[in-house]
């Protein structure tokens, strides 16, 4: 009766009940063309796979390190950052799935994982002429929910990086609104399509309809026959 639960403030684990914080990120690659096959290893290509912040922050307030897993083609393939950037630059011939793993100052915070396909070649062929950037990158957020009152504190009393511009390859707003806009023309379209199913649902159920009461009145006229 006289128990009171803390809706916000640290419970007897230390985490802080019905507090939620996100840190938005951006993990990806950039890729360029050496121009020719490189003699020596075969390599054509010069690339970096990075974790950023979304906006401007000093992640290492509360991250620990980030491990990058490339393929097991390279020496070393398990490479751990533990500080900003979180990036590794490497040279390669072929495309192939990274692993990023990103570890908290917080030993009870778990870690976040991340899958990203390095992209070397641009999809666009015509690009290929060009010893052009190639880039691809993703927008994602990592979501800590009741975290302790130590991660709490990490998470919100980080500063700024760089000083300067701070912006991405990607612009992820123009993103969003295109990806916004396919959204709404596929809701209309699947609209449209489900209206006239409806339609012809319908047609179909008068259909069954008068057919079962022509039925009935031939099983009538046949019963009244006998
Ligand atoms: C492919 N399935 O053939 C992929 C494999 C291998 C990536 C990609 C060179 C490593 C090294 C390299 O680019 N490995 O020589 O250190 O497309």
């Amino acid at each position: 009766m006289f128990q009171k639960i803390a809706e916000f403030g640290p419970d007897s684990s230390g985490r802080m009940q019905g507090i939620t914080i996100v840190k938005p990120i951006v993990y990806g690659n950039v890729a360029r063309y050496f121009g020719k096959e490189r003699e020596e290893d075969g390599h054509t290509h010069k690339w970096t796979v990075y974790v950023k912040p979304y906006i401007n922050e000093d992640m290492s307030a509360y991250v620990k390190k980030v491990q990058f897993k490339l393929h097991e083609s390279y020496i070393n393939f398990l490479r751990v950052v533990t500080k900003p950037p979180y990036e590794i630059t490497e040279t390669g011939y072929g495309e192939f799935e990274i692993t990023i793993k990103i570890f908290f100052l917080d030993p009870n915070e778990r870690h976040v994982t991340l899958y990203h396909l390095v992209k070397l070649f641009p999809s666009d062929s015509s690009a290929m002429l060009g010893e052009q950037k190639v880039v691809s990158e993703f927008y994602d957020e990592m979501i800590f929910q009741d975290p302790t009152a130590m991660m709490q504190e990490l998470l919100t009393t980080s500063h700024v990086l760089t000083l300067g511009a701070y912006k991405h390859e990607t612009n992820f707003a123009e993103r969003e609104v295109k990806a916004r806009k396919k959204l709404e023309v596929a809701q209309k379209r699947t609209s449209l399509e489900i209206a006239g199913l409806t339609k012809i649902l319908k047609a179909n159920m008068e259909t069954i309809k008068c057919l079962k009461t022509e039925i009935r009145q031939l099983k009538d006229d046949h019963l009244n026959e006998i």
